[in-house]
């Protein structure tokens, strides 16, 4: 029944952004992926890499040769323009439903499902985004301090864009490729570290603009699993580095963006 449906649900092409990635990516569980999701489709996007992630991508891709594709961007571009890239190729390509997905797995496959049934089941949402709410029952396990300057960051961007978004920063999100989400990606973004936060900003503005209610058009699903996967770019200063981006964010979308 479940398979059944799936087969003739709308293909979901996720973007997974892949810097030096050779080491940490795990094949076997794309392959898991696309195996129990008929409906799955991967595009790898290699932003422009030093260590053999090309290859790595490459011998996915021809396993699964009609599910992967491997778009490569021959400079370093910052995970930021390597999504842009990706979302784009696929809007391009004619993918109705686009998403991004960290190559580290942080947010295992298994999520997948509790964000395509928003997708499909309420056709006004545009946006889905994971969400790591830290509950009893649930596996979310942040570094302690990474767990409290995402509470303060999140916290300034929901006063920012006048809507009680918890988490901007999960690596998992699922968007509907209406014109006005694709407009979305049309530029490249402005900040390299929050481009999530950017992409909010473009979206909440151009949705008011058009007389719809932002907060009917985005859902934060609650991820059950989201593990902090070691060997993650980011460093402290990065952490510096957003909250500056986020003031210039402010100067150039206007604060606040959206009135509830
Ligand atoms: N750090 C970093 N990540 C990139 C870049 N380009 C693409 N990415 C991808 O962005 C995703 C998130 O990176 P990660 O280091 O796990 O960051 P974190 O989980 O936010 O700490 C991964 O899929 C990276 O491969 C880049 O220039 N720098
Ligand atoms: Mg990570």
């Amino acid at each position: 029944m479940q398979r059944g449906m799936e087969t003739v649900a709308a293909p979901v092409t996720l973007v997974v952004p892949c810097y030096n990635e050779a080491r940490r990516l795990r094949p076997e569980a794309f392959f898991e992926a696309l195996d129990e999701t008929p409906r799955l489709r991967l595009r790898f996007v290699n932003d422009g890499s030093k260590d053999e992630t090309l290859e790595v991508l490459e011998a996915l891709r021809q396993e699964r040769p009609g599910r992967v594709v491997v778009q490569s961007l021959a400079q370093n571009g910052g995970k930021a323009e390597a999504v842009r890239q990706g979302v784009l190729a696929a809007a391009a390509a004619g993918d109705a439903v686009v998403g991004y997905w960290d190559a580290d797995l942080a947010t295992p496959f298994d999520e997948l499902a509790s964000f395509t049934s928003v997708i499909d089941r309420d056709s006004n949402v545009d946006a889905v985004l994971g969400s790591r709410v830290k509950l009893l029952g649930r596996n979310v396990e942040r570094r302690f301090h990474r767990h409290v300057y995402g509470r303060v960051f999140a916290t300034a961007v929901s006063l920012m864009l006048g809507l009680p978004v918890y988490d901007t920063q999960c690596g998992a999100k699922l968007l509907r490729m209406t014109p006005a989400v694709r407009d979305a990606f049309s530029t490249p973004f402005q900040s390299r570290w929050i481009f999530d936060v950017e992409l909010l900003m473009r979206l909440v503005a151009r949705w008011q603009a058009e007389g719809e209610v932002p907060a009917a058009k985005i859902v934060e699903v609650p991820l059950r699993r989201w593990t902090d996967v070691p060997g993650s770019k980011v460093t402290p200063r990065d952490g510096v580095r957003a909250a500056a981006e986020l003031a210039r964010l402010g100067r150039t979308y206007g604060v606040p963006v959206a009135a509830r």
